[in-house]
C-alpha cells in the first residue's frame, strides 16, 4: 500500500483562513458554538468538501459530515475530524486542526486517486467546548447516544439565548447538506489535535499516542443568602452569599488538588446578584470542573465538594444547591488503533510517547462506537485555551502526515474484513 504525502503547504493555508473567521485582536479565535462566526466556518468547509466531489451531510445536532466513497459503499465509513467552534479567548489551534487535517488527508487521497475498501468521512463535531452551552461534547454525544441530553431545550447561553434556536439556525443555514440520521454505525474514529499540555514538549516527542481519556463532571452551585444593606448589615446579620462562595472556593484549591496528584479543580465562572458595590450579594452560581482519570475518584471528589459546600453554607447562614451540567467517564482506546497510530510515527521516524489525555474530546464518546484513538501534536509551552496557543508547521505537518497513514493503514485492516 502506498502512504501519500500530504501537502503541508496546503493545510497551513487552510488553518490560516480559518483563523480569520472570529480571529481576536491578540491573535487568537472567539468561535463560540453554533455561532454566527461558526456558521461561517461550517459554511467555508462544506464549500471546500462540495468542489473536491465530497458529499456533505449533517445530523440532528448539527454535526457536520464530508463523504468520499470507496469501492464499497455499504460498508460503515472510517471518521476522522475534530471540533470547529472554539473558546472564546481560545486559539487557532484547537479543533481547527483535526478538522482542517481530516480535510487535507480527504484531498490527499482524492489527488492520488487512492480508493478505499469503503467511504470515509471528515466530521465536525458540534459544540466540543461547551463553553457556550453545556455539556462539552455535545454533537458527538448526540451521535454516539442517538439521542439528546435530557433538558438540553432549556439549555440557555450566558445572554439568554436558547441552544434549540441557535441549533435550528445554524441546520437552515447549510441548506445543501443532506440531512441523515443520528448515530449511524462506523468502522473506526481517528482524532488529531494539540496535546494542550507540556508532555511533549518537554520530552521533545513530536507525536503523542493517545491511549485515553480521564473523565470529566462539571458541577453547577448556588448559593442563596440574603441581598442587604453593605453599610448598615453588621456581620452577625448577614447572610452573604459571595462570602460564602468565596470560602468554599479557597477550601477547594487548598485541598482537593494538594491531596490527589492526579485530580484537576477548576472554577472558571462566577455569577452574583444582585452585582451592585453597596448590596450584600444575595446569590452566587459558580461552576466546577473536576477531572480525574479514574471514575470512582470523580465521585469522591464530587461527595466532598458537597459535604464542604454544605458545612460552610450553613456556617454563613446561606443554602447551596448543586446540578450536574456534565459528566463524561474516563475512556480508554482501541489498542490495535493505537499500535496503528504508533506504527505510522515510527515508520515516519516521527518521536513519539504513549500518554493520556488532560482533556476530553470527541473521541470519548466515539470510543463508545467503535475503535477510536487519538494523535497529539505539542503546543508551545503546553498552553491552549489561551489566544497564544501555537503550533510550529513542521508539527503541524507531521500530526497530519500520521493521521493519513494511519487512517490509511486502519482502513485496510477494519474495512476490508
Ligand atoms: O475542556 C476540555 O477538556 C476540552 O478542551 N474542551
Ligand atoms: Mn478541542
Ligand atoms: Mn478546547
Amino acid at each position: 500500500m502506498t502512504f501519500p504525502v500530504i501537502d503541508g503547504g496546503r493545510l497551513l493555508a487552510r488553518l490560516d483562513a480559518f483563523a480569520a473567521i472570529g480571529g481576536t485582536p491578540a491573535g487568537g479565535v472567539n468561535r463560540p458554538a453554533l455561532s454566527v462566526e461558526d456558521r461561517a466556518a461550517r459554511a467555508l468547509l462544506a464549500g471546500l468538501g462540495a468542489a473536491r466531489g465530497f458529499s456533505v451531510f449533517q445530523d440532528a445536532a448539527a454535526n457536520l459530515f464530508l463523504r468520499r466513497a470507496g469501492a464499497d459503499n455499504d460498508r460503515p465509513p472510517f471518521l476522522i475530524g475534530s471540533h470547529l467552534d472554539s473558546q472564546p479567548t481560545g486559539g487557532r489551534f484547537d479543533g481547527a486542526l483535526g478538522t482542517l487535517a481530516a480535510l487535507e488527508v480527504l484531498e490527499t487521497l482524492e489527488d492520488n486517486g487512492i480508493v478505499t475498501a469503503g467511504p470515509i468521512e471528515l466530521v465536525a463535531w458540534t459544540n466540543e467546548e461547551g463553553s457556550r452551552f453545556s455539556p462539552g461534547a455535545f454533537g458527538s454525544q448526540v451521535h454516539a447516544t442517538g439521542a439528546f441530553p435530557s433538558g438540553w431545550q432549556d439549555t440557555l447561553d450566558g445572554n439568554g439565548i436558547r441552544l434549540a434556536d441557535e441549533l435550528a439556525a445554524t441546520l437552515a443555514a447549510l441548506p445543501e447538506a443532506i440531512e441523515r440520521p443520528l448515530g449511524r454505525p462506523v468502522t473506526g474514529y481517528i482524532e488529531l489535535h494539540i496535546e494542550q499540555g507540556p508532555l511533549l514538549e518537554r520530552q521533545g516527542a513530536l507525536i503523542g499516542v493517545v491511549e485515553g481519556i480521564q473523565g470529566t463532571r462539571w458541577l453547577e452551585v448556588t448559593i442563596a443568602g440574603q441581598v442587604a444593606h453593605a453599610g448598615t448589615t453588621p456581620l452577625a446579620a448577614r447572610r452573604d452569599a459571595m462570602a460564602v462562595a468565596a470560602a468554599i472556593i479557597a477550601r477547594l484549591q487548598a485541598t482537593v488538588m494538594p491531596a490527589d496528584a492526579d485530580a484537576r479543580l477548576t472554577v472558571g465562572r462566577l455569577t452574583l446578584a444582585p452585582g451592585a458595590v453597596n448590596v450584600i450579594p444575595g446569590e452566587v452560581t459558580f461552576s466546577i470542573d473536576l477531572r480525574h482519570p479514574n471514575g470512582d475518584q470523580i465521585d469522591r471528589l464530587e461527595t466532598e465538594v458537597a459535604a464542604l459546600a454544605t458545612e460552610i453554607a450553613s456556617s454563613g447562614g446561606c443554602r447551596v444547591s448543586i446540578r450536574r451540567s456534565m459528566d463524561v467517564a474516563p475512556a480508554r482506546f482501541d489498542d490495535r488503533l493505537i499500535d496503528i497510530v504508533q506504527g505510522a510515527a515510527e515508520k515516519r521516524a516521527f518521536p513519539s510517547r504513549r500518554m493520556f489525555s488532560g482533556a476530553f474530546h470527541d473521541a470519548l464518546f466515539m470510543a463508545r462506537l467503535g475503535p477510536a484513538a487519538m494523535i497529539f501534536v505539542p503546543c508551545r509551552d503546553g498552553l491552549s485555551h489561551n489566544e497564544t496557543e501555537f503550533v510550529e508547521p513542521h508539527q503541524v505537518i507531521a500530526g497530519a502526515q500520521v493521521l493519513c497513514d494511519a487512517t490509511l493503514e486502519a482502513m485496510r485492516v477494519f474495512q476490508s474484513r
